[in-house]
């Protein structure tokens, strides 16, 4: 009887043991697996109180098409380089937003997120570099 509890127990803490794994590994896993193409960069979006953008800093090269793959982690947010004239609109949690352009003057732009995401929402910004040749 005490011999079936403990081969229970010790199931159990195995099993905790590799879900606590899995969750630690998941997200290296997720960039291993996540290939990027040639001019893909990926952006992942979370409230600015975890991070805001991430990468929040982006190079690019002028007259060189870059896709941007926006995911947002947690709630709904926003992504723009006004200067640019680009809006991705509203990137819902879990959902993808694929955004292609191609930079055609060198300089510095800031991207911010344009959905009220938080209390730090304004604060939610980043910068993208586009480089000459
Ligand atoms: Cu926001």
């Amino acid at each position: 009887m005490l011999r079936k509890g403990s081969i229970l127990l010790e199931s159990l803490a195995l099993l905790l043991v590799l879900v606590a794994l899995a969750s630690i590994s998941l997200p290296f896993l997720d960039r291993f697996f996540m290939k990027n193409e040639p001019n893909e960069i990926v952006i992942r979006l979370s409230i600015e109180e975890s991070g805001g953008f991430n990468p929040s800093v982006i190079r690019v090269k002028k007259g060189q098409t870059v896709k941007l793959v926006l995911i947002s982690m947690d709630v709904s947010h926003g992504f723009a380089i006004e200067p640019l004239g680009i809006d991705a609109g509203i990137v819902k949690p879990g959902k993808k937003v694929v955004l292609e352009f191609t930079p055609k003057q060198e300089g510095v732009y800031t991207f911010k997120c344009t959905v009220q995401c938080s209390p730090l929402h304004h604060y939610m910004r980043g910068m993208l570099i586009v480089e000459g040749d």
